[in-house]
């Protein structure tokens, strides 16, 4: 998203857990993903990458100029890195268990027909009941603080300033999980997670998540 942003070319090369991680420790070092690789320039960490894109290349400044607003977009992308991820990544977890086309299309492309037949066998309870053990009180929360960015984006464009942030970016990334957006392709396009993606206090903030999406998948003339 930074990159389409800033209106840059890239190529997007996906990594295979495991075994595809390999790769990624010895570019640079550690084992996740995002990593950007710009010339010689390795850089990992999504901020790193914000800053890194804001200190080389033209185009919005994603980390504010202004103090009060750089700390404020800051301290949102940390909680949209940190609480928001691990609870979104949960809640998909769950969805994927009461949903087989959902778990299916999750399933990266190359293994997706073997492994169909298999996964319509698995005993999703099983599933389930690992979800279960996730802290219930962070995802009762997550609910909570999805509705203050809802209302937020009703009467404001962005969420910090008066411009697109790094904040943005961190927020519209993780809803991603909870509802795909129409990028995702058609075997996920709006699927996610029962009582976030069809809650009625969340229409605004998908609604806004979908509007950034569209903007920046038009922004897009470049992407090889
Ligand atoms: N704080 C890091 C988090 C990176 C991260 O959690 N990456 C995940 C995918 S979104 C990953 O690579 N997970 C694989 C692993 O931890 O082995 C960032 O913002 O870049």
């Amino acid at each position: 998203m930074a990159l389409k942003v800033k209106n840059l070319s890239y190529r997007i090369i996906n990594v295979t857990p495991g075994i595809g991680q390999i790769k990624t420790f010895r570019l640079s070092g550690q084992r996740q993903v995002p990593i950007l690789v710009d010339g010689s320039n390795i850089i990992f960490d999504s901020t790193e990458i914000v800053e890194y894109l804001d200190q080389n290349f033209q185009g919005p400044k994603l980390i504010p100029e202004q103090a009060k607003h750089a700390a404020q977009a800051h301290l949102i992308e940390d909680w949209a890195d940190t609480t928001l991820a691990q609870a979104s990544r949960a809640e998909l977890i769950k969805a994927a268990s009461i949903d087989k086309d959902l778990l299916i299309a999750l399933l990266p492309n190359e293994i997706q027909n073997k492994l169909r037949k298999v996964a319509s066998h698995l005993s999703l309870d099983v599933i389930k009941g690992l979800t279960n053990l996730v802290n219930q009180e962070k995802i009762s929360n997550l609910l909570t603080h999805l509705e203050y960015i809802s209302n937020l984006v009703k009467t404001n464009r962005w969420i910090v300033g008066e411009s697109i942030s790094i904040a943005d970016i961190a927020i519209a990334a993780q809803l991603s999980l909870i509802k795909f957006p129409s990028s995702s392709g058609n075997l996920l396009a709006g699927k996610g997670s029962k009582g976030f993606s069809d809650n009625p206090k969340l229409i605004s903030l998908f609604e806004w998540r979908d509007q950034l999406d569209i903007e920046l998948m038009q922004n897009d003339p470049a992407v090889v």
